[in-house]
């Protein structure tokens, strides 16, 4: 059984998790309106993945006994003023939920709580990954620049993107903007 306390923490991370979801959504129609079909299939695949994310959290705090409840979500930010600009706001928000991950580590530990701290650990490695990958698309947006070009070149290969969504979350058979075109 969850105290109250790691309870009600999960629940806030769980819609910090919505929130990106959210967010990353959000860009996602950004970049269709700018018509960049590939970032916009980069973003809508990663918005899945929070959702995956949202859910697996819920699921836990379920299954522990506890009540997995739905708070407000924020309204994300709609627009922005370039993709470099996206990218490193993504790359920002990745680095706040490896913080908010390690509070909620700490939770766990002041809880006493080993099986909810064993938990977390998958979100620990995620972010380990989420950091990684934001890194990456910050650094192709940086180094495509102002150029055209080189900003298609990149928008062509962020919509190539693939996401296996893990047994009993397959909740996007779509494919995205980008394969919905081709
Ligand atoms: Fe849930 O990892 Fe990004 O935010």
């Amino acid at each position: 059984m969850l105290s109250e306390k790691m309870n009600e923490a999960l629940n806030v991370q769980a819609n910090r998790e919505l929130y990106s979801s959210y967010l990353y959504l959000s860009m996602s129609y950004y970049f269709e309106s700018i018509n960049m079909k590939g970032f916009a299939h980069w973003m809508r695949l990663q918005a899945g993945e929070e959702l995956v994310h949202t859910m697996k959290m819920l699921d836990y705090v379920a299954g522990r006994g506890g009540r997995a409840e739905m708070l407000a979500v924020e309204a994300p930010q709609l627009s922005w003023a370039s993709p470099l600009q996206a990218f490193q706001h993504v790359w920002d928000h990745e680095r706040v939920v490896t913080g908010l991950i390690n509070s909620l580590v700490r939770v766990a530990e002041s809880e006493k709580d080993e099986a909810a701290k064993d938990f977390l650990q998958w979100y620990v490695k995620e972010q380990v990954e989420e950091e990684e990958s934001s890194d990456n698309v910050l650094n192709k947006a940086k180094a495509a620049g102002d150029n055209k070009a080189a900003l298609e070149a990149a928008d062509r290969e962020l919509g190539e993107r693939h996401f296996k969504f893990p047994r009993g979350f397959e909740i996007f058979p779509y494919a995205g903007f980008a394969k919905i075109e081709r």
